[in-house]
């Protein structure tokens, strides 16, 4: 299956590359990001961080993924969810698909995603899950790579499991 959910931490995820949600600053922040930063080497992320300067909202950058078991860290910072009118949506599919591109860029063939922007950034849990899938399967149509969205927080696993059947571990 190319596109499973699973419940895990990402820093842990044995793929080419993680995505972080990130920041248009790319500094290290809370959610995700921090865990990502500690996971991989503050010094060494923030360094490389620093070197590409910022990225825009839907946009995507890559890094090294230093001490994760991931080889790349792909940053894209998602929308701020304000009301749903602010071009919220496109702008989450954006971030998905540019992340998408660069990891087929770097010929990954695997790719772990968050559910960005549903965390300190408030996006409804649930529309963020679908923007995810049906970007990431609109995608796999025309590629062939190994998504994985992984959910990690109770409310978000509760979500998955209403829209999706399946939930996998992952191992
Ligand atoms: N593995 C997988 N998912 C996780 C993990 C983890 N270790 N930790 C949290 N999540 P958030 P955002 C989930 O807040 O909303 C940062 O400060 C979490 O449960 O990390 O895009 C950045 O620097 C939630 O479902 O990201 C930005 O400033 C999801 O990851 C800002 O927060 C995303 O939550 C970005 O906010």
């Amino acid at each position: 299956m190319p596109l499973e959910i699973v419940r895990h931490d990402i820093t842990e995820m044995k793929v080419d590359a993680i995505v972080n949600a990130a920041n248009t600053e790319l500094k290290m922040g809370g959610g995700v990001c921090g865990a990502i930063f500690k996971a991989a080497g503050v010094n060494e992320l923030k360094q490389a961080c620093d070197e590409i300067g910022r990225c825009p909202v839907g946009q995507a950058v890559i890094t090294d993924g230093f001490k994760l078991p991931a080889k790349y860290i792909i940053h894209t910072p998602g929308p701020i969810w304000k009301d749903g009118s602010h071009q919220e949506a496109v702008l989450l599919k954006n971030s998905y698909y540019h992340s998408l591109e660069l990891a087929k860029k770097y010929q990954c063939e695997s790719v772990a995603f968050p559910l960005i922007s549903t965390g300190i950034y408030g996006y409804p849990k649930e529309e963020a899950l679908q923007i995810a899938v049906s970007t990431i399967s609109s995608f796999l149509l025309d590629n062939d790579m190994l998504v994985y969205l992984v959910v990690f927080d109770k409310a978000s696993f509760g979500v998955s499991q209403k829209l999706f059947e399946s939930i996998n571990e992952y191992i």
